[in-house]
């Protein structure tokens, strides 16, 4: 299997943080070739650099959301990273945790063009690649928010609801190129996301306090395990929870 993998080309959307970086590092360690992207740029080539010697790294700086960028990104690639054989969408986060009726536009409009439509942009300028050569392989991050909505998490749980459709509806689609397409939900990863959510909030981090919430390397070991499994498995669908938490509301904390 080492041998199969090694040399691979992955394209890792959200490479510039949290579960995305940490993959990119565990990625890196089997030899897989790397293109990182991210909105980012000095992020970006920082996480180059600390690849460099173990892999071929390419870097792309694009918004998910802009489509035409997103397309002239992939587009660009050089030839020895054309062939793209893993594609991991990853970029994707939430904004604010408001009450429906209090939500804010702008908001709603992020979590949607970024973690919908963007995860389907990208997909977008890959999967035909993917069919032509009938091989390749895609894992979605969704999320515990796409299995089972909580209070005030409404428009973030959609979006992730949808990253599991659009998930299903994929490996349905893909099925006769045997393209493997899976789903990767975790629950709560201690990385930037509460940061972002809760817009620089000095208290945002307090989502980790009080157990042991998974860290990135944790969701980065998962999904290296399921893109080196042997060709006839696909590992379609991970849930992974901190063990402290039973549900997206039931979290075992120190008092
Ligand atoms: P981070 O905030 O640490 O990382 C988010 C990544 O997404 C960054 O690299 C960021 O890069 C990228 N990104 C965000 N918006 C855009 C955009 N418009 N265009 C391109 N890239 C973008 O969060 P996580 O690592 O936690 O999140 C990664 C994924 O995991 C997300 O899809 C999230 O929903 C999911 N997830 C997270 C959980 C958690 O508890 N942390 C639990 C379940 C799922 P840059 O800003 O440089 O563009
Ligand atoms: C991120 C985890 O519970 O904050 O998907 O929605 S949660």
């Amino acid at each position: 299997m080492k041998d199969e993998i090694r040399n691979k080309v992955a394209l890792i959307t959200g490479a510039t943080s949290g579960i995305g970086r940490a993959t990119a590092l565990e990625f890196s360690k089997h030899g897989i070739n790397l293109i990182l992207c991210g909105r980012r740029q000095e992020r970006l080539d920082s996480l180059k650099a600390t690849l460099e010697s173990s892999t071929n790294v390419h870097t792309l700086n694009f918004d998910v959301r802009n489509k035409v960028g997103v397309l002239e990104a992939i587009t660009s690639l050089p030839e020895s990273f054309k062939t793209i054989d893993i594609l991991i969408n990853n970029a994707g986060n939430a904004y604010g945790k408001d009450p429906i009726q209090t939500g804010n536009l702008d908001d709603w409009d992020a979590m949607i063009d970024i973690n919908v439509k963007g995860l389907l942009y990208v997909s977008k300028a890959i999967t035909p690649q993917m069919t032509e050569r009938q091989s390749g392989h895609i894992i979605n991050i969704g999320s515990l928010a796409g299995k089972e909505v909580y209070p005030k998490g409404n428009v973030y749980c959609a979006s992730k609801a949808a990253v599991l459709s659009i998930t299903e509806g994929m490996r349905i689609d893909l099925n006769p190129f045997g393209i493997k397409v899976c789903a990767v939900n975790p629950g709560m990863v201690e990385t930037e996301f509460s940061e972002v959510r809760f817009k620089g909030d000095a208290n945002a981090n307090d989502a980790y306090k009080g157990y042991k919430a998974l860290q990135s390397d944790d969701i980065a070991e998962i999904i290296y395990f399921a893109i080196s499994r042997p060709a006839h498995v696909n590992i379609a669908d991970v849930l992974v929870l901190p063990t402290a938490q039973a549900s997206s509301t039931i979290i075992k904390k120190s008092k």
